[in-house]
C-alpha cells in the first residue's frame, strides 16, 4: 500500500503505514484518518520488526499530532522578550546572517548543536551535520550524553561497538536498572517477558530497588538499595570467579588481559558487598550461579544504573558478567551489530571540552557540563546554540540554570513541532512538520542477526507553515552558499542520467573537493533528492548510507536479499513496513571487533582501580537534611518523554504522582492523594502522593516528562513536577559526566492545606 503522497486526496477508511515515535522500538502502525485526526490506530502485522505488536501508548498518538502547542510560523524573539511571527525567508536570512556573524567574531566552533532526533525522528538530524560543517561547528550533544556515553566508552575499550542482547532466546535474561515492561527497548517487550516467565527452563534476573512490573515476572529480584549496583555486580562477579564459574576456554581463545580482571574479582568480599546493597547473600549467590551455569545469557542496562552513582564502572561490570561467562557471538547471548548510521562514536579516546575540560565521549559533550561551558567569561565559551528535536530546557539537569545558559548566548535557534520550554528561551523558533507529515526514520537499528530499517512515508500533508528539517537545513545552506552552484548543476545533470552516472560523478567531485564529504547529505538532497518518487526528497541521504552498508557489511546485506547499494536503497524507498537490511551469521559477530587479532581486551585500568576503590567508596549520598533518594524521572504506563505535551492522553494518574513506600508515608503523615513538598539542593516542587508498596523505604520516585507548560487562556498551566527543577549538574559520573537523575538526595514533607 502506498502512503499518501504530499498533496494527494486520501480516501477515508484507508490505512496508512507508519510507526510509533514514542520509544526506540518504533513499532509499525496502521493509521486511519478522519480529516487530520487519527481516527483508528493499530499494529502493522507486516512490519519487519514488530509484526503487529504495540503497547498502550501508540493508540494515543493523535495527542502528538493534534494536541499540544503546534507551531505554524517561524518566531523571532524581540528585545522585550515577546515573539513576533515572521515569514520563512526572513527567518532563514536572519539566522544565516547571525550564524555567520558568530563565526566571524568568535569562530564557528563556538556554535553548539544539541539534539538531532528523539525517539522517532533522526532523518532531519542526518542533514544537520552539513550545516555544522558549513559553519565550522565542532561541538555537539544530545540525550545520549545523559545516559549512554559511559557505556559507549566501555564498549569502545571492549568490543569496540554497541552490543545487543538476544532476549528472545536467552536462557538467562538480566535487567539492570531497566523496566522493559513499561519502557520497552526490547522489541515486543511484554510478549518476550511473558514468554520468559512462562518457560521453566529460562530465568529472569532483575536488579531494581523497585518491585517493578518486570520484577514481578522475574525468578530473581535483587531489590537492592538505590545506588548500590556496583557492589551488587561486584559480588555477583566475585561469586563467578571464586566458585570458578568462568568460561576459561572462551577467555583463552577470544580475550586478552583476563588475568588482571580475575585477580581483582577474586578478592571481592561477597558477604560485605551483599550487605551494602541490602540483598540477602544467598540470593546474590543463587543469581550468580544461575548466570554462571546457563547455556546463554543476555543483559540490558538502562537508566536505573546509567543515571546513578558509579555508572561507568557498572557498565564495565555488566559487560564482564557476559564476557567472563563466554556469552558473546552465539544465540541467546550478546552481539555487536550492523547500523544504517551509528548513533554515536564508540571509542576509548577522550577529547575534552574547551572551557572545563570535561570528557567528550562518543563525540558528545556531557549534558551536565553544557551550562558550565557557557556561564563563564572564558574566551572559548560557546556563543550560539542550535537545538533540534529536543527539549533541553526541560530534560537537562537544573532547568533554571539551563534557562540562564540559553539567555547568556548570542543566538539560540530551536527547530521543533511545538512551543516547548526550550523554544520559549530561543531567539528564533522554526516550526517543523510533524513525524506523520514528512518522510521520517530512526537509526535505532540495533538488532542481530536480522537488522531492520523503516523509512516512513508521510501520512498527512504538512501543517501549513511548517517544513521538514531537511528542507530547513537546505534553505540555511543555500543562503550560506555552502556548495557552489556549478557543482550542484553537474550532479543534477548526472542524476537525470541514472544512479550509475550519478555515483561516478559524485565520486569524481569528492576526489577533487574533499570538503564535499561533510556536506554530502545536503548535496544529495539538492541533486538526487528531486529525482526520488513520491516527493521522498528527504530520503536522499539514505542513498549515501546504503553505499556505506554495502561497503561495510557486503555479505550480510546480500544475505538480506539486496544485491547492491542501489538495490537496498530502492527496497528502503518502496518498503512501507520496513526492510531487513542485513542478515548476519552468529560467527560474523567476530568480524565486528575492530582489532586485528579479533580478541576482546578485558582490562580497563581506570575502571579496575574504581573497582578496587569500591571497598572505601561511599554507598549512600543522603543526609539528615536530605534523607530520601529520589528517582527523578521514572518511565510509567503514561509517560513518553515530552513527546506528548497535551496531558489529556493520560487515563490514569494525569498529574504524575510522587510514589512513596507505605512506611515512609505513615512517618510523614501522608496518604494517597495528599500533597507533599519535595526539596533538593537545587529547588523545591509540590506533588500529589501515591502510596505504593513497590517502593522500598527511603526511596521515592517521580515520573519523567511531566511539568510541561501548556497554553491555558492567556497564560500557561503546568501539570505535575518538572523533574529537572530538582536536579543538580554537579551530581554526575566521574568518568562520563552522565547525570544522577535516579539518585537525587531529597527531603519530603507533608504540605498542610491552607
Ligand atoms: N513508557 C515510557 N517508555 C519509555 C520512555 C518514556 O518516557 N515512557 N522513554 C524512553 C527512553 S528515552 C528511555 S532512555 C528508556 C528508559 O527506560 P528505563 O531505563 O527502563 O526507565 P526508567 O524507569 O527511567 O528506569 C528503569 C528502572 O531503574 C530503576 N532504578 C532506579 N534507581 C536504581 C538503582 O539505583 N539501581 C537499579 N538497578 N535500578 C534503579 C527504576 O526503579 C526503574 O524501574 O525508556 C524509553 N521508553
Ligand atoms: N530528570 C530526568 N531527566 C531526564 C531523564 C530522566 O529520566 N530524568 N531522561 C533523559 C533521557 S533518557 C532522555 S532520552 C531525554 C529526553 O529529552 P529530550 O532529548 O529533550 O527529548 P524529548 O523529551 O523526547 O523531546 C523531544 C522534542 O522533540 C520535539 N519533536 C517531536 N517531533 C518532532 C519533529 O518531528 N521535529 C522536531 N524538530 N521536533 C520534534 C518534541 O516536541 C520535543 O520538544 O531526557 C533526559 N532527561
Ligand atoms: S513499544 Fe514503544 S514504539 Fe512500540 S508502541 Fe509502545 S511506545 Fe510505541
Ligand atoms: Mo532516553
Amino acid at each position: 500500500m502506498n502512503a499518501a503522497p504530499a498533496g494527494a486526496e486520501t480516501a477515508q477508511g484507508e490505512w496508512h503505514k507508519t510507526a510509533c515515535i514514542l520509544c526506540e522500538n518504533n513499532c509499525g502502525l496502521l493509521i486511519q484518518l478522519d480529516d487530520r485526526r487519527f481516527a483508528k490506530i493499530r499494529g502493522d502485522k507486516e512490519h519487519v520488526a514488530s509484526a503487529g505488536y504495540t503497547c498502550n501508548k501508540a493508540l494515543r498518538l493523535d495527542h502528538y499530532q493534534n494536541g499540544g502547542a503546534r507551531l505554524t510560523t517561524p518566531l523571532r524573539r524581540e528585545s522585550d522578550g515577546s515573539f513576533t511571527e515572521i515569514d520563512w525567508d526572513t527567518a532563514i536570512s536572519e539566522i544565516a546572517t547571525r550564524l555567520t556573524e558568530v563565526q566571524r567574531r568568535h569562530g564557528g566552533d563556538k556554535i553548539f548543536y544539541y539534539g538531532g532526533g528523539g525517539q522517532g525522528n533522526h532523518l532531519g538530524g542526518a542533514y544537520s551535520g552539513a550545516l555544522r560543517r558549513a559553519v565550522g561547528a565542532r561541538y555537539r550533544s544530545s540525550a545520549l550524553a545523559q545516559e549512554k556515553t559511559g557505556e559507549g566508552w566501555v564498549d569502545g575499550h571492549l568490543t569496540g561497538s554497541h552490543t545487543t542482547g538476544d532476549f528472545e532466546h536467552a536462557e538467562v535474561s538480566v535487567f539492570l536498572g531497566k523496566n522493559p515492561w513499561q519502557s520497552h527497548g526490547v522489541p515486543r517487550a511484554r510478549t518476550v517477558l511473558q514468554q520468559i516467565a512462562k518457560d521453566s527452563a529460562r530465568s529472569m534476573i532483575v536488579l531494581d530497588p523497585v518491585r517493578t512490573e518486570t520484577a514481578d515476572l522475574a525468578d530473581f529480584h535483587l531489590q537492592l538499595r538505590p545506588g548500590t549496583d556496583a557492589w551488587c555486580l561486584s559480588a555477583i562477579l566475585g561469586v563467578l570467579v571464586q566458585d570458578d564459574l568462568i568460561d576459561h576456554a572462551f577467555l583463552a581463545e577470544h580475550t586478552t588481559d583476563s588475568a588482571a580482571v580475575l585477580r581483582e574479582l577474586s578478592g571481592i568480599d561477597i558477604t560485605a558487598y551483599a550487605e551494602i546493597c541490602g540483598v540477602p547473600e544467598d540470593l546474590v549467590r543463587a543469581a550468580a550461579r544461575r548466570i554462571g551455569t546457563a547455556g546463554s545469557v543476555a543483559t540490558y542496562e538502562d537508566l536505573g544504573v546509567q543515571q546513578s552513582p558509579n555508572s561507568t564502572l557498572i557498565s564495565y561490570l555488566n559487560k564482564l558478567l557476559w564476557l567472563l561467562t563466554g556469552n558473546f557471538a552465539k544465540p541467546g547471548a550478546m552481539h555487536p551489530h550492523s547500523w544504517m548510521a551509528p548513533l554515536a562514536g564508540y571509542s576509548r579516546d577522550i577529547k575534552r571540552t574547551p572551557v572545563t575540560g570535561a570528557p567528550i565521549l562518543g563525540g558528545m559533550v556531557p549534558c551536565n557540563s553544557i551550562a558550565e561551558e557557557i556561564l563563564t567569561d572564558h574566551p572559548d565559551r560557546f556563543r550560539a546554540m542550535i537545538v533540534e528535536s529536543s527539549n533541553p530546557a526541560h530534560s537537562l539537569a537544573d532547568s533554571a540554570k539551563f534557562r540562564q545558559t540559553l539567555d547568556a548566548l548570542d543566538l539560540v535557534v530551536v527547530l521543533d513541532v511545538a512551543f516547548t520550554e526550550t523554544a520559549r528561551c530561543a531567539d528564533y523558533v522554526l516550526p517543523a512538520a510533524s513525524q506523520f507529515e514528512k518522510w521520517e526514520a530512526t537509526f535505532f537499528n540495533l538488532e542481530f542477526p536480522h537488522n531492520t530499517f523503516h523509512l516512513r512515508a508521510p501520512v498527512l500533508d504538512p501543517l501549513p507553515g511548517t517544513l521538514a528539517e531537511p528542507e530547513i537545513y537546505a534553505r540555511l545552506l543555500r543562503r550560506l552558499g555552502a556548495v557552489g552552484r556549478g557543482k550542484l548543476a553537474v550532479l543534477r545533470a548526472a542524476a537525470k542520467l541514472g544512479r550509475g552516472p550519478y555515483k561516478w560523478t559524485f565520486a569524481a567531485l569528492l576526489a577533487t573537493d574533499k570538503s564535499l564529504a561533510g556536506l554530502a547529505p545536503y548535496v544529495l538532497y539538492e541533486t538526487l533528492g528531486p529525482t526520488l518518487p513520491d516527493n521522498a526528497r528527504s530520503a536522499a541521504v539514505l542513498w549515501g548510507l546504503a553505499q556505506r552498508v554495502a561497503k561495510v557489511y557486503p555479505a550480510a546485506m546480500r544475505r538480506a536479499g539486496h544485491r547492491s547499494a542501489d538495490a537496498l536503497f530502492d527496497a528502503i524507498l518502496a518498503g512501507r513496513s520496513g526492510v531487513t537490511f542485513t542478515i548476519d551469521d552468529y560467527a560474523d559477530a567476530w568480524d565486528y571487533l575492530p582489532y586485528p587479532d579479533k580478541r576482546i581486551p578485558l582490562a580497563i585500568p581506570d575502571l579496575l582501580h574504581a573497582l578496587r576503590d569500591l571497598a572505601t567508596t561511599p554507598a549512600t549520598h543522603t543526609s539528615a537534611e536530605f534523607p530520601f533518594v529520589l528517582a527523578a524521572g521514572e518511565r510509567r504506563a503514561f509517560t513518553a518523554n515530552t513527546i506528548f505535551r497535551d496531558n489529556t492522553w493520560r487515563h490514569r494518574d494525569p498529574n504524575g504522582s510522587l510514589r512513596l513506600n507505605p512506611d515512609d508515608a505513615a512517618d510523614l503523615g501522608l496518604t494517597t492523594g495528599d500533597r507533599a513538598r519535595i526539596t533538593t539542593s537545587r529547588g523545591t516542587a509540590v506533588s500529589s502522593v501515591e502510596i505504593n508498596d513497590r517502593m522500598q523505604p527511603g526511596h521515592a520516585s517521580l515520573p519523567n516528562g511531566l511539568g510541561l507548560d501548556l497554553p491555558d487562556g492567556d497564560g500557561t498551566q503546568r501539570t505535575g513536577v518538572a523533574a529537572n527543577e530538582l536536579t543538580d549538574v554537579t551530581w554526575r559520573d566521574a568518568f562520563a559526566g552522565t547525570p544522577w537523575h535516579k539518585h537525587v538526595p531529597a527531603r519530603i514533607e507533608r504540605l498542610e492545606e491552607v
